[in-house]
């Protein structure tokens, strides 16, 4: 344990060393993390980052570009040989195309340098030539970032945690049977170890799919490169802690205590703890849709995922972090082209109620935060029809299901954010109120002019807010 820690701790100083040595003092590299829970834009917001970075004809609220100071932009080759690199022409290669499509979720990590070059403002006008400041963007799931929590558990104190939540949920029926049927001091057989395994995916699986995001371990949904490893060969089962050697219990501790070293730490060691700037996606209103339930749940997880920003809350990434820390974090409410402006005000305030709980524990060490309703593509327009005599501030897009043309109304979201957060810790089962509709549009087709990346809603006031300081 100690050594690991120590190890970790050595790994982080030399490369911040090398960093420095290198890069810092002549051509300064901001690393961007981008994260969120499946489907919350984050492929989406990288690919329409990129292209607005590249050709800024749509980034006024992005000082440095709007004063003409970015001379030039353009992709690099990213510094990690390891990390998968963010394909960012396919993805926009399919938002772009004639007739436009989403792109395919992607499910691990994956990475991409932007160099800007920039002439200096204020004192330093005159002194300084143009800088080349690289922009290093990683994108990763924010269900890794649940897993810190497992770091401070024990197998048993995990298995009873997780024992407990799914006693009644009907998506871990045919889990509870199977473990009623296992007895963890048998002798370990194989095919049980992945009989278990696979039941308890299968029930992770299904609770994500019906809007659950307490979904951890992580990488029992998105593998990757390690599916069907011992390391996530594992589930919880009763009554382990006590159980002989070559036991099926013993063993599913084991792999458990695997998975937090082979896997946990890692990530946080070789990614997490070197990102200097956040921004963290929240899809809030597709849980609103989704119901009072839904919104209880996504406050709960964005608590567990902001933990991780506040290092003192984990022990073993205070060590990791050694005092450096995230300077900044975005909370966006994405896809907010689902809403006419006239209603943005209401989902900003929605985001920073679901995140207040996180920001009243502490502050995040000193990390400036700052919640924003944004679109990384807008996909609809505005329009204000007449409803039985009432205006109505209504979107149109293409409907994704249909492909025809609508014009859509999803319903009022209410002035003080505790309207919606009250009756869903109350796990009230729907709004009392009000219905809240979701369409979901197909990206619209795209004529851009020269200069001009796709359309978008405050993708430039979050940039400035992200990095705008250092331009
Ligand atoms: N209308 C609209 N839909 C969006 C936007 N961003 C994402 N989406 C929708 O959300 C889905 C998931 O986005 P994606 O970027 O793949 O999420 P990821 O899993 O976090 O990478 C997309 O397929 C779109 O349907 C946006 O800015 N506007
Ligand atoms: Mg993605």
């Amino acid at each position: 344990m100690v050594i690991s820690t120590i190890a970790d701790g050595i790994v982080r100083t030399i490369e911040g060393a090398r960093d420095t040595v290198n890069e810092t003092l002549f051509e300064p590299v901001i690393r961007l993390g981008v994260t969120g829970l499946a489907r919350s834009g984050k492929t989406v917001f990288i690919t329409s980052l990129v292209a607005n970075l590249l050709d800024r004809g749509r980034m006024p609220q992005l000082f440095a570009a709007a004063e003409g100071r970015i001379s030039a932009a353009y992709l690099k080759p990213q510094p990690d040989d390891t990390v998968p690199r963010f394909e960012y022409e396919a993805h926009l290669g399919t938002l772009t195309a004639r007739e436009p499509h989403w792109p395919d979720s992607t499910r691990a990590i994956s990475e991409l340098r932007v160099s800007l070059k920039v002439q200096p403002n204020g004192l330093l006008v005159g002194l300084q030539g143009p800088r080349t400041v690289h922009l290093d963007i990683v994108d990763y799931p924010g269900e890794w970032l649940l897993d810190l929590a497992l770091l401070d558990k024990s197998y048993d104190e995990w298995t009873a945690d997780v024992l407990e939540r799914i006693e009644t949920r009907s998506e871990a029926e045919s889990y509870r049977a199977l473990l009623d049927a296992t007895d963890a001091t048998a002798k370990l057989d194989e095919p049980e170890a992945q009989g278990l395994a696979a039941s308890f995916t299968e029930y992770l699986q299904s609770a994500r799919d019906n809007g659950y995001y307490d979904c951890t371990p992580g990488r029992f949904l998105l593998p990757g490169d390690l599916a069907g490893s011992p390391a996530i060969t594992f589930a919880p089962i009763r009554d382990a802690a006590n159980a002989p050697r070559r036991s099926l219990g013993h063993e599913m501790a084991r792999r458990y205590e695997a998975y937090k070293s082979h896997v946990v730490k890692p990530f946080f060691r070789d990614h997490f703890s070197r990102i200097d700037r956040q921004v963290v996606l929240v899809d809030a209103l597709g849980a609103i849709h989704n119901g009072p339930r839904a919104v209880e749940d996504l406050r709960g997880a964005m608590t567990d995922i902001l933990s991780a920003f506040r290092p003192g809350t984990n022990a073993f990434l205070s060590r990791l972090l050694l005092g450096k820390r995230v300077e900044r974090i975005l909370f966006a409410a994405s896809k907010a082209d689902h809403l006419h402006h006239s209603q943005h005000p209401e989902l900003t305030a929605i985001m920073e109620a679901l995140t207040r709980d996180a920001r009243d524990k502490a502050s995040f060490a000193g990390a400036q935060t700052a919640s924003m309703a944004l679109a990384a593509l807008r996909a609809t327009t505005e329009e204000t029809l007449d409803h039985n005599g009432a205006k109505l501030d209504c979107v149109r897009g293409t409907l994704l299901d249909t492909g025809k043309q609508a014009a859509f109304y999803p319903g009022q979201l209410p002035k003080d954010p505790s309207h919606l957060l009250g009756p869903a810790r109350e796990r009230a089962q729907a709004w009392l109120d009000q219905d809240y509709q979701i369409m979901r549009f197909s990206p619209a087709p795209l004529t851009l002019k020269p200069g001009y990346g796709p359309p978008h809603i405050r993708l430039d006031k979050a940039t400035q807010f992200l990095v705008g300081d250092k331009l």
